[in-house]
């Protein structure tokens, strides 16, 4: 860093030191920095003005693609007329209005909604629900939470416990008190190259039961998953494995959490996944798509009879303390409501349903490639795993995802070394033959 002639260290702009990248390996980005400036329905465009097509919809969010002119004309207008409302106490008419559009496109009976800023908030949220309406009815000592391994809810402290990404966790202490764990549903010997949900699987709902009989049924509050897990690197669920899980609930009273984070807004297919599947959870989270990732909003979406149950005792006093400044923010109304728009004129949800098959048959096209172990697909998602290279895992996918920015004006995203592709919803079937082309060449180039 320059210094003053008094030898005051003084910040340059564009000093890459201050920025703290999140999830990000901080010292080789600063080194060569991957930078993009704007952004247009399927490409960013580097400072430079060089187009990079967008095989990640930025971080699984900007389902409509970007910058699309009715969300920026609806964050504009709104900017312009309410920069922020009080959210305790106090609301404004967006509030209403998108809650009442996201509870329609819930499965029925779940109608109520309640605004966080994130996904790691809206899991915080769900988590804290599902305790305390165990407490308000009576049943307390219900306050265990069960997760999966593998699982990803954000990181926020109950995200993390209940999350099964061993780096989220084993950092960071003792997390909360209580909580168990599901096993993964990823088994690849049985399930290697297989397209949508796995056939083999289902019975490891059934770990529910030990873990019931483990610690009784009434000291367990709720159970959480995805019913895709993104994060870890697109592991669909077994067919009839939700299923099993919700009927494990349902016969001792716990609470069943969709994390819709990813699968909400029409990733694989559905306004929700719990359409797709048929099964109706308790609650369900969701961020991302929401906006489709133009302003950051999540929330939990809760049955009426949960929410019910906190609706007594006296008229003037609060029932469930929790919420967030910024919950229900006017910008990010705006957009919801702009977003859950443009969704429908075009068709977007059942748009990704009719590609589903050809976005399949395209990525499985890369079976037999130099390190591929495995390709998994569900909705417009990819999983690719690579091999590791010896005594460096990560190094692989981490050299594909640079070689993918650099070589190919590709952008993937990379975890462990799995290629995850989740691409916006507008793709087009030329762009979706792009990508597999480009990640083909990259998936070479790094053999
Ligand atoms: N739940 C699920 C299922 C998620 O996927 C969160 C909660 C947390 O959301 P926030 O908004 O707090 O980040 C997520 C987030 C990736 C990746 O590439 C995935 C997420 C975020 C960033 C990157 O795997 N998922």
């Amino acid at each position: 860093m320059p210094s003053t002639p008094t030898g005051a260290a003084v910040a340059v702009p564009n000093d890459l030191a201050a920025y703290w990248l999140p999830f990000t390996a901080n010292r080789a980005f600063k080194k060569a920095p991957r930078l993009v400036a704007r952004a247009k329905d399927m490409h960013y465009y580097t400072p430079e003005g060089r187009a990079v097509l967008d095989g990640a919809a930025g971080l699984w969010c900007t389902n409509a693609g970007h910058n699309r002119d009715p969300i920026v004309e609806a964050i504009r207008a709104q900017a312009a007329e309410l920069d922020y409302a009080p959210a305790f106490q106090f609301a404004h008419p967006k509030a209403f209005e998108l809650a009442s559009r996201v509870a329609a496109l819930a499965p029925k009976g779940l109608d109520h909604v309640f605004f966080a800023n994130s996904g790691s908030e809206a899991v915080d949220t769900a988590l804290k629900i599902a305790l305390a309406y165990h407490n308000v009815r009576g049943e307390g000592a219900r306050t265990r939470l069960i997760g999966r391994e593998r699982g990803y809810h954000g990181v926020g402290f109950g995200g993390i416990a209940v999350g099964g990404i061993v780096n989220n966790r084993k950092f960071f202490g003792s997390l909360l008190a209580g909580v168990d764990h599901l096993p993964t549903t990823y088994n690849r010997e049985q399930q290697a190259f297989t397209k949508g949900e796995p056939e083999w699987g289902a019975h490891l709902a059934d770990e529910l039961e030990r873990i019931v009989a483990l610690h009784d049924a009434s000291t367990i509050a709720a159970v959480i998953v995805e019913p895709m897990a993104g994060s870890t690197g697109v592991l669909p669920t077994p067919k009839g494995y939700l299923q099993r899980l919700r009927a494990i609930c349902d016969k001792h009273g716990i609470l069943l959490i969709f994390d819709e984070v990813i699968t909400g807004f029409g990733r694989l297919g559905h306004a929700f996944a719990a359409e797709r599947y048929g099964v109706t959870p308790d609650l369900i989270t969701f961020a991302k798509g929401i906006t489709s990732g133009s302003v950051p909003m999540g929330g939990v979406i809760v049955k009426s009879q949960i929410h019910d149950a906190f609706m007594r005792g006296p008229e003037h006093a609060v029932e469930l303390f929790h919420g967030y400044t910024y919950s229900a923010h006017p910008l990010a109304c705006a957009a919801g409501l702009a977003a859950l728009d443009l969704y429908r004129a075009e068709g977007l949800f059942e748009r990704a349903r009719a590609l589903e098959p050809k976005w399949a048959d395209a990525v499985m096209s890369l079976k037999g490639l130099p390190n591929v172990l495995d390709i998994r697909c569900v909705g417009i998602t990819a999983g690719i795993d690579l091999a590791s290279r010896p005594d460096a895992v990560g190094r692989r996918a981490y050299d594909a995802m640079v070689h993918a920015f650099e070589r190919e004006s590709l952008m993937i995203r990379v975890t462990g070394d799995t290629i995850a592709l989740t691409p916006p919803l507008i793709v087009s079937e030329a762009q979706i033959g792009e990508i597999v082309e480009k990640v083909a060449r990259v998936i070479k180039a790094v053999a």
